[in-house]
Formats: structure tokens, C-alpha cells, sequence
């Protein structure tokens, strides 16, 4: 047999073909019977229909043949669906946070990316977190989705069984970038996936940080799924551009009054954890989640540092 690239592939693609082997045998059944009885049955060679009044044979025949055929499509349904509810204990636990219009992904030890890696053969199981509305993460070719609903944290589990890299689709139409909130999984070979990770810990970040102003700044705008509604080069997105922002007079209204200010430090602090108090001109309040519980005062800061950096 062909394994594939999860755990999951092979069970779920052995219901979905013996559930399609049913359906062409019957429809191949059903159709030559049909055309059959056109020839058989035709006007010319029999005018008048013979009658028939019932038979138990016929009822009994066609009533369990049926619901032998359902069982057994429940059944390896079934055997294919428990594992998926059944996460082993040792796997390494992921936090995925969907937001219009992104991902990110944060592992144990509080690194966080935008990317989903994984190491190859180890059990992952992710926690589901949606911040705005109800999203679907599905990747296809893991033959795995699950909702991701706010207030709630579901939870999904698979094993990578190759290297390489899949696609990772938002599933529930969640607003007008809908058709753009992907990414990808990469499965790496366990060594591989030990050295990403150390590149990725924290001193390496911080050494980053200092190297580059702005730099941890920018990773958190990426990881944060900023990038989905402001851009850095100008252009207008779902919200105003971060180009340039810094230091720039704007005008603003709070509760119906309009005023103009200059983009400050506490100006973006409260942009971010109270995004509908202020509203830039031209835009629509209700559009941007808060921030609160994803960002403290200090990644806010590294945010304001990188901002300033665009001129
Ligand atoms: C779903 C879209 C969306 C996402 C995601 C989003 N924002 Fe916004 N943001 C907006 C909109 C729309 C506005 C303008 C309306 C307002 O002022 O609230 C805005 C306004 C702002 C402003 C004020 C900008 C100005 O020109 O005065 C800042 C600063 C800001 N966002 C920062 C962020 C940061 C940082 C993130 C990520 C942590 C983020 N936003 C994520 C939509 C978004
Ligand atoms: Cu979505």
C-alpha cells in the first residue's frame, strides 16, 4: 500500500474510495437497468403495463442490502475517525492562532512563526485559537480540517510521515482576504528541525534585535498577521500604510469628533490594544482586533521601533 504524507492519508482515502466503489457500482447497476427496461418494456412490444401487487421478497431484499452497505461505510468511517479525536500523550503541542487574514504558530518553548515546521514522525498536536471569527485550518494533504472557533480551543493531531512542504488553507470563508490567509507545513528531518529551532530561540533573536533596529519589531508584525491589512511600502490595504507613519500629522475622530495629531508613541500603543477608540480618516472602526492578550508592552515597543524605521 501507498502511505502518504500524514498518518491519516491511508485510512481516510480507503473510506473515500470504497464509499466512491459503491457509488460507480450502483450507478453503472442503476443506469443499464434502466436502459434495459426502455428496450424490455417499450410501448410497442408490451402496450399494457402488467400489474403487480407487491412483494415481501422484493422489500426485504432492497431494504437490507441497503442498510448492510451503510454499516459498512459507518464502520471504516468510524475506524478512520477515532484515531483523529485521540491524541497521543508524548506529542509536541503547537498553539495555531488564526486571524483574519493569517496564521501563526507558536511552539513550547515561545518561538513563534507564521510558517507551520514540523519534524518529521514526531506526533503534533495543535491547539486551535481564532481571535476574530470562526476560520478552518486544512491541510489537504494531511487529509485533516478542523474549525477554529473563537472563544473555544479545539484541538487536531498528525504525524508528518515525509519531508517536505504542503500547503495549509483557511477552510470557512472568514471575510473578504478570505481567499488569501494560507501558508505552508514544512516537515523536516528531526536534526534539521533541532538546528531551525535553536537558529530560532531566543538569544539568536535577541542578537538579531541588536544587530538590526527594528528587526524584532518586524517578526512581530509578520507572526502577528499585521501584514494581512497594513503595508510597508505605501500602498493601502484594508488599513492605512505603516510607511512613513511615524512622526506623520494625521487626522483621527474619537466618538465623532475629528482632530489632527502626530503619530507618537502612546498614539500607536493605543492603536494597537484599543483599536476602535481612534479611527484614522478614511477607514472604518470595527475592522482591527485588539491586541491585548497577543502583544505586551515590550513587543509594542519593538513594533513603535521598527514602525519608526519606515520613512
Ligand atoms: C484586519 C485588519 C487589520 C489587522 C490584522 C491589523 N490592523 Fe491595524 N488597523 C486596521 C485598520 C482598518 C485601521 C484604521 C482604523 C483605525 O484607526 O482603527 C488600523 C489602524 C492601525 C494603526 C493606526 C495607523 C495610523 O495610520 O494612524 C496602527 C498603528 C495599527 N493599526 C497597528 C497594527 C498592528 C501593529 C497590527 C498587528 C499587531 C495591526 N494593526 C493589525 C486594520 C488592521
Ligand atoms: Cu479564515
Amino acid at each position: 500500500m501507498y502511505s502518504g504524507a500524514s498518518n491519516l492519508v491511508t485510512t481516510t482515502d480507503n473510506v473515500f474510495f470504497l464509499i466512491i466503489g459503491i457509488s460507480v457500482f450502483f450507478l453503472i447497476g442503476i443506469s443499464a437497468t434502466i436502459i434495459w427496461f426502455i428496450i424490455r418494456y417499450n410501448n410497442k412490444k408490451h402496450p399494457v403495463a402488467e400489474q403487480i401487487h407487491g412483494s415481501l421478497t422484493l422489500e426485504i431484499v432492497w431494504t437490507v442490502i441497503p442498510l448492510i452497505l451503510v454499516l459498512i461505510m459507518f464502520f471504516y468511517g468510524w475506524a478512520g475517525y477515532s484515531p483523529v479525536r485521540d491524541a497521543p500523550k508524548d506529542a509536541l503541542n503547537i498553539e495555531a492562532t488564526a486571524r483574519m487574514w493569517s496564521w501563526s504558530f507558536k511552539y513550547p518553548n515561545g518561538v513563534q512563526t507564521d510558517t507551520l515546521i514540523i519534524p518529521l514522525n514526531k506526533a503534533v498536536v495543535l491547539d486551535l485559537i481564532s481571535i476574530d471569527v470562526v476560520h478552518s485550518l486544512y491541510i489537504p494533504a494531511f487529509r485533516i480540517k478542523e474549525d477554529m472557533v473563537p472563544g473555544r480551543t479545539n484541538k487536531m493531531w498528525f504525524i508528518g510521515q515525509k519531508t517536505g512542504t504542503y500547503e495549509l488553507f483557511c477552510a470557512e470563508y472568514c471575510g473578504l482576504s478570505h481567499s488569501y490567509m494560507f501558508t505552508e507545513v514544512k516537515v523536516l528531518e528531526q536534526q534539521e528541525y533541532d538546528n531551525w529551532m535553536a537558529q530560532r530561540s531566543d538569544t539568536a533573536a535577541q542578537a538579531v534585535a541588536m544587530a538590526v533596529p527594528g528587526a524584532a519589531g518586524r517578526r512581530l508584525i509578520e507572526v502577528n498577521g499585521c501584514l494581512a491589512c497594513h503595508s510597508t511600502d505605501g500602498s493601502k490595504l484594508i488599513g492605512p500604510t505603516f510607511k512613513g507613519v511615524y512622526g506623520q500629522t494625521i487626522t483621527i475622530s474619537t466618538d465623532g469628533q475629528t482632530r489632527q495629531i502626530t503619530v507618537d508613541d502612546a498614539y500607536i500603543t493605543k492603536s494597537i490594544y484599543e483599536p476602535d477608540v481612534d479611527i484614522v480618516e478614511g477607514y472604518r472602526k470595527g475592522q482591527m482586533q485588539s491586541y491585548k492578550n497577543q502583544l505586551n508592552d515590550q513587543q509594542v515597543q519593538q513594533i513603535i521601533e521598527y514602525l519608526s524605521t519606515l520613512k
